[in-house]
């Protein structure tokens, strides 16, 4: 039914998020996540045994609908049982762009105390992570016992490049709002051991040793395990209200060795941002891959040398690449990642890379586009989406991931992720919304998607500006 031409596009994606955060409530209340198929909560290590991941998420775009009933029951549950003096091993990228985040954004927002108290609360919670010899975190922490170590798989022992790479715009805010220094301390020193180092060809390896402060394997990418770095240099920069120079070079020289020696284009015309591996290229990109086309674009107004006009290019580019990744599957919505190679070009052909669980970074990039271009094109990519998600990932119980986006009929993985409600259906909300509301003079959005306001050099924060 929400589908009919009668109901405008931002009324269908409130209704949407309706639809995920009764059932939520209705089967999963206070746990993590919903396990929309079964009808009952869902629990992933990743947040260890701290609860009520999907409330946190969802807290500002709640808000931002105007759904006020369900907010204030969200901010009910925070205040009685959000507890983080638990014994838990938690990833530390995770927990602090879902919770600090979202706790941050809900702060903002509606100016409740208790959001602010326990942001800073669990802030103090991940100090522990710093604790290595070159200050780079952990990726593991427990944070009873302040117990850190690094993911198992990862390449020598060491922390990943997107995970203490995105950690900087809630930690300069932490410190903002507590009046305590040691926040931004902790990632301008990432920073620093950063740019001591030297980078292949200026790029950034995704691993790099806590103790010996030197690169793991050289695997470069743009989606999985680099992504949000590039993102939070270039969103600090304009947090800072423009003023954090280092960032915005950071930023600008990243993009630079990412388009002489990852960006390609195919035979068939589509541009696409492939994996670096010590010096070959994979010619695969992910979907996580897909955020870069808006991050492009929002970087587009600083761009050096008469640039500006390049960099929404790359955007515009980058999105119709990931719109092809949609349209050439029988579901039209995207997979997990799609080649450029054998013969294909943005489509899955490894069974493993054909799931789609419920991602927003596509959508997120339209949304970009749409507010620096004005372009109708993206809105109509986003009401396609919209009508994906409708007829394939809608299920009494919630929304659904699927398992192969190739196949005519849906195979459902039971999650409805938690970003979800705080990505996919914010940005989709924004989409079809004023540009007004939440506009990027003011705000700029973490990565899970929650609007934390731009510090205004007129507003007195030129010490948070400057550390
Ligand atoms: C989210 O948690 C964030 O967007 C993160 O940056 C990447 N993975 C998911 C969404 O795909």
């Amino acid at each position: 039914f929400l589908l009919n031409q009668h109901y405008n596009p931002s009324f269908v994606s409130l209704q949407m998020m309706k639809h995920a955060w009764d059932n939520y409530k209705r089967y999963a209340w206070g746990l993590n996540e919903l396990k929309p198929i079964s009808k009952q909560g869902h629990s992933s290590n990743l947040f260890g045994n701290i609860q009520g991941a999907t409330i946190v998420d969802a807290l500002d775009t709640l808000y931002i609908m105007e759904m006020k009933e369900e907010f204030k029951e969200a901010t009910e549950w925070v205040e009685k049982n959000l507890d983080f003096n638990v014994n838990a091993e938690i990833s530390v990228f995770e927990v602090n762009i879902r919770f600090v985040g979202g706790l941050l954004s809900a702060y903002y927002l509606s100016g409740e105390e208790v959001f602010r108290k326990k942001a800073v609360e669990l802030g103090e919670k991940l100090l522990p992570a710093f604790n290595t010899p070159t200050g780079i975190p952990w990726a593991l922490l427990n944070i009873k016992s302040g117990i850190g170590r690094n993911w198992p798989w990862a390449s020598g022992g060491s922390s990943i490049l997107a995970e203490f790479g995105t950690l900087h715009l809630e930690f300069v805010h932490l410190s903002h709002l507590s009046g305590n220094p040691v926040f931004a301390e902790k990632v301008m020193n990432i920073r620093k051991v950063l740019n001591r180092l030297d980078k292949p060809e200026g790029l950034y390896p995704n691993y790099l040793n806590p103790s010996s402060g030197q690169w793991g394997q050289h695997h470069v990418s743009i989606g999985g395990l680099g992504d949000s770095f590039y993102e939070y240099l270039l969103k600090a920069w304009l947090m800072s209200d423009k003023t954090d120079e280092e960032g915005k070079k950071m930023y600008y020289d990243a993009v630079q060795a990412i388009e002489t020696h990852l960006i390609r284009k195919s035979s068939g015309g589509l541009m696409y941002i492939a994996e670096w591996k010590g010096g070959l290229l994979e010619h695969k990109m992910g979907h996580l891959t897909c955020f870069a086309g808006g991050m492009f674009a929002l970087g587009a107004d600083g761009a050096p040398n008469d640039k500006t006009g390049h960099h929404i290019e790359l955007g515009a580019e980058i999105a119709r690449t990931c719109h092809e990744s949609y349209d050439r599957t029988s579901m039209k919505l995207g997979p997990e990642a799609f080649r450029f190679d054998g013969g294909v070009e943005a489509i899955a052909t490894r069974q493993n890379e054909k799931y789609y669980i419920l991602r927003p970074e596509v959508i997120e990039t339209y949304m970009y586009m749409w507010r620096l271009t004005h372009d109708p094109k993206y809105r109509q990519w986003g009401w396609e989406a919209v009508e994906a998600l409708e007829k394939h990932c809608r299920v009494d119980g919630g929304y659904s991931g699927i398992r192969d986006v190739y196949n005519n009929r849906e195979s459902h993985d039971d999650v409805q992720q938690s970003f979800f409600l705080s990505e996919t259906l914010k940005y989709l909300y924004l989409l079809f919304s004023e540009d007004d509301l939440l506009p990027f003079e003011h705000w700029v959005f973490n990565t899970e998607a929650h609007p934390l306001p731009v510090l205004h050099k007129d507003d007195g924060n030129e010490e948070e500006n400057q550390k």
